[in-house]
């Protein structure tokens, strides 16, 4: 891509119109960087010329610095130099902003004299979000602009905001309804007629002065912003940079941004959220999908099951503007399922996350039936009843009756085999899994389960479903628990084993926890619910001693108040329980097994290293296409903390041939082949690579 490509520059009366054109997001990567440079130089040099407008094609004002560009050699010029250099220019620039304005985008409309936007256009600085800051003066011209308490927000969040509220906090001068550009021009001839020296955001102190007279002003605004952010080191340095911008003049202010930029774009927690940016958006594309492959047009969805899962899936299309019908076979069901979505809303509305009035237009996009006719109007059905084959096959069987032909066909299952429900239909074509994690309204992760005759352009529907209703799909191939539940027992086994073999449900918890899981596996169990798993294991012959004896004992988790851990009366808070210790106790002494002392790295490592064995074996079976897929389901599905980048990629960090080793070395100790390091594994540590040398390889199918 040539500089001139991504930057289109055209005359209007005695000005420039500046249009950066470097799709799909206006990214800010060299060749348009130089564009943009040599049109001010232009602007500058040509003593015609009066000024400019700066802006945008397409949806995009732009994203920001191209992400890509980290960690490589960058060219000049840098953006810290070009807006620099703009801001300098002594010639009023208009930025018109049609569209988003991100990052480093932002930073170069800040750059600007003046500032225009759509009314549809949103601007933030969401660089924390990959373990950065802004870099490219964002951290001291924003505050000059906005004041500092509503800076610190946007740059520690990386919440962006809409037009509207820019024009209240004075980050824009105006927003244009109607003709964008014709508006910049216009605001760009009065400023010229005024002849007054173009404005630089860098020379507006006023907005500073309450922070300056105020010392203690900037931590006690910094204080809960930073709470939310797990002390990872992205969210204090913002917090450090805008101090700069208080306590230091703007050229030290800038230099001290650029070190702490600096510091952070080498940081391994930056790495990894970079990591999972790029993961997030490859764990969608098939390397065997044909190109001329469209999704389906999708309007209307139909829901099977009123129970938690199919009420937390109608609500995503809701929220997200599609009408759902729900089907349940009794009223009674229907009618507490639907009550149980109106709950949920208003939970939402109470905590002053949602406006009433959003609610009810939300609630009136679903309805619920007994009426199993109302199938023929989906374009997509997504069948959530219980686990039983049987069950879903004769499901199955009603859908291929009466749903309209061409109506994609998906099963939240979260264990069965897909293709064994894909038979019980004559198209079999268009059946596939979409499992949904719960609670599905709000986790962002989507599995999307291809099976052996699942149509390209189902995957391809199914994938831009999920995107339309805030997902992160990522597509896997059939297995018993597909990659995210398959790995999870791994952890569960070892968990439990650590209870019979000398540890307590909270010294596991608090291990996980201090590896940065928002949550630990057995306070998660008692939120999930014991009895489910109970009744499985029941049904399938198996064991899970420690668990099966606290459901014995009625202890089904938070429901009952009780479980691995004790509840007070309505709240959430597990506190350890010395009666769960003795039933811990009591049940290793009667599998013969000596309990002995176990170390917090011992616990670490026997709940993260097995994961990572089986996610190689997933990846040697092909249900995974490539390592960085399974990366994504661990951190939007399980709250694998991004900042590690998920298992695999934190396997490469640590280095497989030491992983490989401590496998082995459990193996034996604990006499565990589940723990026998994975071909796929041995051989990478062997060649001294990772997981991310392994190309992209089609679902097995
Ligand atoms: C920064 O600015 C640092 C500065 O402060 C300092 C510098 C010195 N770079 O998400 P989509 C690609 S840091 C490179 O599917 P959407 C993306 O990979 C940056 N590539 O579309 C994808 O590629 P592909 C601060 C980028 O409409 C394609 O564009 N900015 C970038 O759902 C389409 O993306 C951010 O953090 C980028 N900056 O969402 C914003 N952005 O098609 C990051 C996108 O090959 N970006 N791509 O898979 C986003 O949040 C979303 O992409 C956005 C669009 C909301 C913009």
């Amino acid at each position: 891509m040539t500089s001139a490509n991504v930057v289109k520059v055209t005359e209007r009366d005695g000005a420039l119109l500046i249009e950066m054109d470097n799709p799909p997001v206006n990214a800010l990567g060299i060749a348009l960087r130089r564009g943009l440079m040599a049109a001010f130089e232009r602007l500058a040099r040509e003593s015609a010329l009066k000024g400019a407008v700066l802006t945008g094609t397409g949806r995009f004002f732009s994203a920001g610095a191209d992400i890509s560009e980290f960690g490589k050699t960058r060219e000049n010029p840098l953006l810290p130099e070009l807006i620099a250099f703009l801001e300098d220019l002594g010639k009023p620039v208009v930025a018109a902003i049609n569209g988003q304005a991100l990052g480093g985008g932002l930073e170069l409309a800040l750059g600007c004299h003046y500032r225009i936007a759509a009314p549809a256009a949103r601007m933030g600085l969401p660089e924390v979000k990959l373990g950065l800051l802004p870099g490219a003066g964002g951290t001291q011209r924003l505050p000059r602009l906005i004041g500092v308490e509503r800076a610190l927000a946007m740059i520690v969040t990386g919440e962006p905001i809409d037009a509207a509220e820019a024009k209240t906090l004075g980050l824009v001068d105006d927003v244009a309804e109607g003709d964008l550009i014709g508006a910049a021009f216009r605001l760009l001839e009065g400023a010229v007629a005024r002849g007054v020296r173009p404005p630089r955001t860098r020379d507006r102190e006023e907005k500073l002065a309450a922070a300056r007279a105020d010392s203690g002003l900037i931590d006690r605004i910094a204080e809960p912003l930073l709470k939310r952010q797990r002390g990872l080191p992205a969210p204090r340095a913002c917090v450090e940079a805008v101090r700069a911008a208080v306590t230091l003049p703007f050229e030290e202010g800038l230099k001290r941004e650029v070190e702490l930029f600096a510091q952070l774009v080498n940081s391994p927690e930056s790495k990894a959220q970079r990591h999972i940016f790029f993961a997030e958006r490859e764990a969608a594309k098939l390397p065997d999908m044909p190109a001329d492959v469209r999704p389906r047009e999708v309007n209307k969805a139909v829901v099977i099951g009123a129970g938690t899962m199919g009420g937390g899936i109608a609500m995503s299309f809701a929220n997200f503007g599609i009408p759902v019908w729900i089907i349940d076979q009794d009223h009674e069901s229907l009618d507490r399922g639907l009550a149980r979505i109106r709950e949920n809303y208003q939970i939402t509305v109470s905590r002053g996350s949602l406006a009433a009035d959003e609610m009810e237009k939300r609630l009136a996009r679903i309805h619920g039936t007994t009426d199993w006719s109302v199938l023929a109007e989906g374009d997509v059905v997504i069948e959530a009843v219980f686990e039983e084959l049987d069950l879903k096959q004769r499901i199955f069987r009603m859908i291929d009756e009466k749903a309209r032909p061409g109506a994609l066909l998906a099963t939240n299952t979260s264990t069965l085999d897909v293709n064994k429900i894909a038979a019980a239909t004559s198209r079999p074509e268009d059946v596939l899994g979409m499992h949904f994690f719960s609670p599905a309204n709000v986790m962002r992760l989507l599995e999307i389960v291809r099976a052996s005759k699942t149509s390209f352009d189902a995957i391809a529907t199914a994938i831009a479903i999920g995107r339309r209703i805030g997902k992160v799909p990522a597509v896997v191939g059939v297995c018993d628990g597909f990659v995210g539940n398959r790995m999870l027992h791994r952890r569960t086994a070892q968990a439990e084993r650590l209870l019979l073999e000398g540890a307590l449900p909270q010294d596991v918890d608090q291990a996980v926890v201090a590896f940065g899981f928002p949550m630990g596996p057995f306070a998660m169990g008692d939120l999930a619910g014991l009895d489910v798993g109970w009744r499985i294991r029941k049904a399938r012959g198996t064991k899970a001693p420690i668990s099966d004896a606290l459901c014995e004992a009625g202890r089904f988790g938070q429901k009952t108040g009780a479980g691995y851990y004790r509840y007070e009366k309505g709240s959430r808070t597990p506190i350890p329980d010395p009666e769960v210790e003795r039933i811990i106790i009591e049940t290793s002494k009667r599998l013969g097994i000596t309990r002995r002392p176990i170390s917090a790295e011992e616990i670490t490592e026997r709940m993260i290293y097995p994961m990572i064995n089986e996610g190689a074996r997933i990846l040697e079976e092909r249900i995974a296409m490539r390592a960085s897929d399974i990366d994504v389901i661990w951190v939007y599905g399980y709250g694998w903390p991004v900042w590690r980048g998920g298992p695999m990629y934190y396997a490469d960090q640590v280095g497989l041939g030491q992983i490989e080793a401590r496998l082995k070395h459990y193996a034996e100790t604990l006499n565990d082949e589940t723990l026998r390091p994975a071909a796929l594994l041995s051989r990478l540590a062997a060649e001294g690579k990772g997981f991310s040398s392994l190309p992209v390889q089609p679902i097995a199918i």
